[in-house]
């Protein structure tokens, strides 16, 4: 495998500098941190060391330094005027380096040779849970269940050094991403598709597949699939999915622990589940106000009721970003491209022009602006995937392009066990007596 010895050739003298900077420079002071930060979920306190990407409050994300507009222009697509294919961002992350066709074709073939061989007690465990349970249920049990599979368990009780931890680590990677799309199409054939489940094809890219085995094959679609695994795949490293994968992944959890500890965190409402309640909440103003194309003073009425109930409006607001998440606006640009005049699109935007308003009115919320969950279900529902509760899936799917990076690079770097301080109220009492 080539990108591994690329992987040594670039990690190396990083991993050296890291231990430098621990070595000579340990004692340097780095940053303020008030007690409002503790108490407040620790915004804006570095604690984390991240490459794959990095989120500018104003600008949104950059992967590797480059912006969602420039990687469209930059990594290769299937078609001049489609999306970029993800395969080429987890490369782009992985190496630093913005890959070749070639080096994206590559990627794509190892991960459909390595979805084959998931094991029948993953389909077993799957097939035990209620088929009502939410797919996020079966989709986190589905991964601890395949971590049978983890080469890292094996080779740590063989015995290996601990500057080879990372090889383990990217072999169960590379399995568990591959795999994740069958597993993904699996639970939602298996819920709202009577379980006739419908085979991979291997000639498919991989988020081309994932469409394909949901049962939704057009062309556009694919193409949407491609877009949304490329820009759900990584947020820096303290947003909860990343920050949890990499937390367990510091007691050297294998993959599979580790990003189940992830996932666990995107199926909360403020994070990852946004996204189907997103729809939950659309849905209800509509049913509320009685009409399938509510007006914006409606609009207005309805998300001041739900700021007035203590309820968060879901799609807007964000920890670290202060504009219009560029991955809300990218996916509008699609819609626009593809199905302008679509209901739901229609409503996305009227809810646009509305609830920034009605949210900085409330004179507390820090970003009033969409986030990326705003516009995805209303996409996805627009070409027909109008199933809710599979997007936080779909989402989680793509997010293992990032977080996963991220552990491999952690081991590559050889950080140690995570280990916070932490206090008691009367210690912070005792700050400011
Ligand atoms: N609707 C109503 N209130 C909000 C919203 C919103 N969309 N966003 C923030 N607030 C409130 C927040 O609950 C807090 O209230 P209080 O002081 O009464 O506890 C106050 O505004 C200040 O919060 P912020 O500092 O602006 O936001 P914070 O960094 O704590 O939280 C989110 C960030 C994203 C959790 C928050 O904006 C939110 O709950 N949004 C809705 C859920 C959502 O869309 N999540 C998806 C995020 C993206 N993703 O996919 O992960
Ligand atoms: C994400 O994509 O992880 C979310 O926008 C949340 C975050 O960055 O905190």
């Amino acid at each position: 495998d080539y990108i591994k010895q690329k992987l040594i050739d670039v990690a190396i003298p990083k991993a050296n500098k890291v231990r430098e900077l621990v070595k000579e420079h340990g004692d340097k002071v780095i940053q303020e941190v008030t007690m409002g930060q503790v108490l407040t979920g620790m915004k804006g306190v570095v604690g984390l060391m991240t490459c794959t990407s990095k989120l500018d409050p104003e600008e949104g994300i950059r992967f590797r330094g480059y912006s969602i507009p420039e990687l469209k222009e930059k990594l290769p697509k299937m078609h001049d005027d489609g999306e970029p294919l993800p395969e080429g961002v987890f490369y782009l992350m992985l190496t630093g380096e913005i890959p070749s066709d070639d080096d994206v074709k590559y990627i794509s073939e190892q991960w459909a040779l390595r979805a084959q061989g998931i094991p029948t007690h993953v389909y077993d465990v799957i097939e035990a849970l209620p088929k009502d349970a939410h797919p996020m249920i079966q989709f986190n049990t589905a991964i601890l269940a395949m971590s049978t599979e983890s080469q890292f368990r094996k080779a740590y009780l063989v015995g290996m050094d601990k500057k080879d931890y990372w090889d383990p680590t990217y072999e169960g990677v590379m399995d568990l991403i591959a795999r994740l799309p069958i597993i993904a199409a699996y639970i939602y054939r298996r819920v709202f598709h009577q379980g006739r489940h419908i085979q991979a094809d291997p000639s498919l890219d991989w988020a081309g597949n994932l469409a394909h085995m949901m049962g939704h094959d057009s062309e556009e679609l694919r193409r949407l699939m491609r877009l949304y695994m490329l820009i759900h795949s990584d947020h820096e490293g303290g947003n909860v999915s990343a920050h949890a994968t990499h937390l367990v992944g510091s007691a050297l959890s294998n993959p599979y622990y580790s990003f189940a500890a992830g996932m666990n965190g995107l199926a909360g409402p403020l994070h990852g589940m946004a996204n189907q309640d997103v729809m939950h909440w659309l849905n209800k103003l509509k049913r509320e106000i009685g009409s399938e194309d509510p007006s914006e003073e409606q609009i207005k009425a309805y998300a001041e009721d739900t700021i007035r109930k203590g309820r968060v409006i879901p799609g807007y607001g964000h920890a670290v970003l202060r504009k219009t998440d560029p991955r809300f606006q990218v996916q509008l640009d699609f819609a626009n491209k593809y199905i302008p005049d679509a209901p739901y699109i229609k409503l996305v935007n009227r809810i646009y022009n509305v609830v920034p308003g009605v949210l900085t009115a409330t004179g507390k919320v820090k970003n009033p602006w969409p986030n990326v969950d705003a516009i995805s279900g209303s996409l996805l529902t627009s070409y027909g995937i109008a199933e809710y509760p599979i997007y936080t899936v779909l989402f989680g799917v793509s997010r293992a392009l990032g977080v996963l990076t991220q552990l491999i690079w952690d081991r590559l770097y050889g950080l140690p066990i995570e280990r916070p301080k932490s206090q008691n109220l009367q210690w912070f009492i005792d700050q400011v007596d």
